[in-house]
């Protein structure tokens, strides 16, 4: 009643995360108990510093909310330390390098056209400006990372830094040989396990965290939370982390997000949460199997977690034709680079998949099949105005078979 405009763009993003197959693989549904803690009253109360040592009054329920954020997390992920009041994924990972790095040091980070991420090194992010990159790619034969020459370019170059992470790889991430590789050059390891965080916390892919002095994630995607971000660190980069944070990189922290987050993590450490991120895995491989049978390139040849690559310069399909068409006949996914595309990201040779949401939402093995088929028969004739909104119904059918948010109006 307030206001009209925004209640529709509300409730019209509520319908098309209802009736189209999301497969951003990015993206999720939080539950009802993390949207209420992210649209609480916490919105209102400023709380620089940390809980117990704050720069205003008034803090005694939010410091609940960040020590339960702090304890649940570290618990969850065995982590030593925990900073919960990052608002996002690419400021975690500023305030990370803040507090271990300087201007002009030598950092590794994964070439974002090969899965990487703008913060990771990117020349057009603020990482790339502020370091000496020397980015790290797939191998043209495997599309993996190739851990012989990540070590070849860290003796080479002799990184502080080494970023392990990605937003766009499909393969399990071996934590343990990059360790290795830089022990063997006196380098930290940063993981940024934004993708893959809930798939660790569940034991669905190993955990960074023995491994690591820094891991940073993202708490939205496969971890189900609220948007924003943590940093987990060794206790001997505690304190260096929190400062970086506040007041290095950020001001008041958004309470309502960490007592989210809280929620979340609790949500997390529950069986249906662990059988959950299996399924996201079982379901990744069963779609990249049968796109695969359809006679689709899938990068790498499949997946060991929630996302899969699919390569169309094949089909001579660029990503953006695809994803546009797609989104027509309600299967929303994005364009993407694949390792050594010879475009552009506007235009890119590929999509990326994941199974994140359509997972939530109940769909299993056989409703992968079902989508895989769907997203043939439209990138195999994607002029076709009649096949792409047929398409659209039989979308809708499955959409209505696994309601979200039911009760939400
Ligand atoms: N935008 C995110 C993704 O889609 O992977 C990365 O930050």
């Amino acid at each position: 009643m307030v206001d009209p405009e925004i209640a529709a763009a509300i409730r019209g993003e509520l319908e098309r995360q209802r009736q189209n197959l999301i497969l951003i693989a990015s993206e999720n549904y939080a539950s009802r108990a993390v949207l209420e803690a992210q649209g609480c009253v916490m919105t209102n109360k400023y709380a620089e510093g940390y809980p117990g040592k704050r720069y205003y009054r008034g803090t005694e329920y939010v410091d609940v909310a960040e020590e339960l954020a702090r304890e649940r997390c570290k618990a969850l992920f065995r982590a030593e330390h925990v900073n919960v009041q990052p608002h996002s994924g690419t400021q975690a990972n500023m305030a990370a390098y803040f507090a271990v790095l300087n201007p002009g040091d030598t950092v590794m980070g994964m070439n974002l056209a090969h899965g990487g991420h703008l913060s990771h090194g990117s020349p057009i992010n603020f990482s790339g400006r502020l370091y000496k990159i020397i980015p790290y790619s797939v191998s043209r034969g495997t599309e993996m990372i190739d851990y012989g020459d990540m070590a070849d370019i860290a003796r080479k170059n002799n990184p502080k830094m080494i970023v392990v992470g990605a937003s766009a790889y499909p393969r399990i991430i071996d934590f343990k040989a990059v360790r290795e590789i830089a022990d063997e050059v006196g380098a930290m390891v940063m993981a940024d396990i934004a993708h893959i965080a809930g798939l660790i916390a569940a034991g669905a892919h190993p955990s960074p965290i023995p491994y690591c002095e820094i891991v940073t994630t993202t708490t939205h995607k496969t971890l189900r939370g609220p948007r924003g971000a943590i940093i987990m660190c060794e206790q001997e980069l505690a304190q260096a982390i929190d400062r970086s944070v506040f007041p290095g990189t950020q001001g008041g922290p958004f309470m309502h997000s960490i007592a989210a987050k809280a929620v979340a993590f609790k949500e997390a450490m529950t069986q249906e949460f662990k059988d959950y991120q299996f399924q996201v895995v079982k379901n990744a491989k069963i779609l990249a199997k049968r796109l695969k049978e359809n006679d689709f390139n899938i990068v790498s040849g499949g997946t060991d977690t929630h996302l899969l690559l699919v390569n169309l310069l094949k089909e001579g399909i660029t990503g953006k034709d695809a994803d546009e068409t797609l989104e027509r006949a309600g299967i929303t996914l994005n364009k993407n680079m694949v390792p050594f595309d010879p475009t552009t990201p506007f235009v890119t040779s590929g999509i990326r998949i994941g199974t994140p949401a359509v997972t939530n939402r109940g769909m299993k093995e056989q409703e992968m099949i079902q989508i895989a088929d769907l997203i043939t028969s439209v990138l195999r004739d994607i002029k076709n105005g009649k096949l792409i909104s047929d398409v659209n119904v039989r979308v809708q059918e499955l959409c209505n078979q696994f309601p979200i948010y039911p009760d939400l109006i």
